[in-house]
């Protein structure tokens, strides 16, 4: 990982023009990464308003929150998101279509405009719980080849696994706001210089340690929790005196975005198990939008991302918004996570 001086400091246009340069990249994938910064950069005011802006709260009408598919109730962030996003991605000829946590069902662009060869999926904010009260949220997205022979695509052909992806990224909402991308070639951060309007690549090659001492994990679900989980985090909690032999730290934004983006930078494991509030759905985080873009940025900087069973990147995808159980960041502690799994599943075969 090498942290960039200030006189030689890329803007993520420049560093894509060489992603293309390199064979990385094609000219049409290079816009929709530059679209979607743009896009980010609107959120990023949008969020940044606050209470100023009138974007707090719920959307719909006072005490008749709007759902999204997934039974949960919007904010207005989440809409304004949304819609930023779609806007932005309508019409530069790049994209097939898009698929989004806050949208039932895939979008084709539209046929007034020229189709290009991408599908574009994304959790347009990520972490709406913390919208209101200012603790950092963000946007996640995964890029995806639009098939062969296919003109007008519609939810299947977007259930890819998540190693077809040919980018994914995130941009927090935080203190500052960082764009973390991989194009399949190492997991990069761009810092939006607010001065100058433009993403500026801060560290390139992202390397998360393979041991930690850190955990994220929502413990108020600990009772529900199945044995392994329970039998995994007891030996954390054990800490120096117990099985693993040291102390374990533990955080918890509760956004995905934050979360992941404290262990990339210093190391750690995050996990949303199956919970007994859960498990009939397969999980909390979404398959597509959430955890293989994540894992793909993991993995590209050395780290891990496993259900706790299977490799999440190898999971064959049966649903837009189907959940899946996470386990993701440093090597070593996904390892030993997984192992708890795979010790409890041999000994109740
Ligand atoms: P969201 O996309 O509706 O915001 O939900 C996803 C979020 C993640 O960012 C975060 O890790 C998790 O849900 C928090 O869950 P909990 O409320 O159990 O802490
Ligand atoms: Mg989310």
């Amino acid at each position: 990982m090498s942290s960039i001086t200030p006189t030689s400091r890329h803007s993520l246009t420049r560093f894509l023009i060489e992603e293309e340069r390199a064979g990385h990249i094609g000219p049409d994938l290079r816009l929709l990464i530059e679209v979607v910064a743009r896009a980010c950069k609107r959120i990023s005011i949008e969020v940044g308003k606050g209470a100023l802006g009138g974007v707090l709260g719920d959307a719909g009408t006072p005490g008749a929150a709007s759902m999204n598919i997934q039974g949960e109730a919007q904010k207005k962030l989440d809409v304004i998101a949304n819609d930023v996003l779609m806007e932005a991605n309508a019409w530069g000829g790049h994209l097939a279509g898009l698929a989004s946590e806050e949208m039932d069902h895939s979008v084709p662009i539209d046929d007034m405009y020229p189709r290009g060869n991408y599908l574009l999926l994304f959790d347009p904010l990520d972490g709406s719980s913390n919208i209101d009260v200012n603790i950092s949220v963000g946007t996640i997205f995964s890029v995806l080849r639009c098939p062969e022979g296919v003109t007008v695509p519609a939810d299947e052909h977007y259930l890819q696994p998540g190693t077809s992806q040919l980018a994914a990224g995130y941009c927090t909402y935080g203190p500052n706001t960082t764009l973390v991308l991989t194009v399949g070639h190492g997991t990069h951060a761009f810092t939006l210089d607010r001065e100058i309007g433009s993403f500026m690549l801060t560290t390139r090659g992202m390397q998360i340690p393979a041991e930690t001492q850190e955990f994220a994990v929502n413990m108020s679900n600990q009772r529900h929790w199945q044995p392994p989980m329970q039998a995994y985090v007891a030996d954390l909690l054990a800490g120096k005196t117990g099985p693993r032999g040291k102390d374990f730290n533990m955080r918890w934004v509760a956004s995905m975005v934050a979360d992941v983006h404290r262990l990339l930078t210093r190391g750690g494991i995050f996990s949303y198990p199956l919970d007994a509030k859960c498990e009939a759905k397969g999980g909390k985080l979404r398959l597509m939008y959430e955890a293989n873009p994540m894992a793909m940025l993991v993995e590209q900087a050395g780290g891990a991302a496993s259900t706790g069973r299977q490799r999440m990147l190898e999971v064959q995808p049966t649903g837009l918004h189907q959940r899946v159980p996470v386990f993701l960041g440093s090597r070593n502690e996904v390892e030993a996570a997984v192992t708890y799994h795979r010790q409890h599943d041999a000994a109740t075969a």
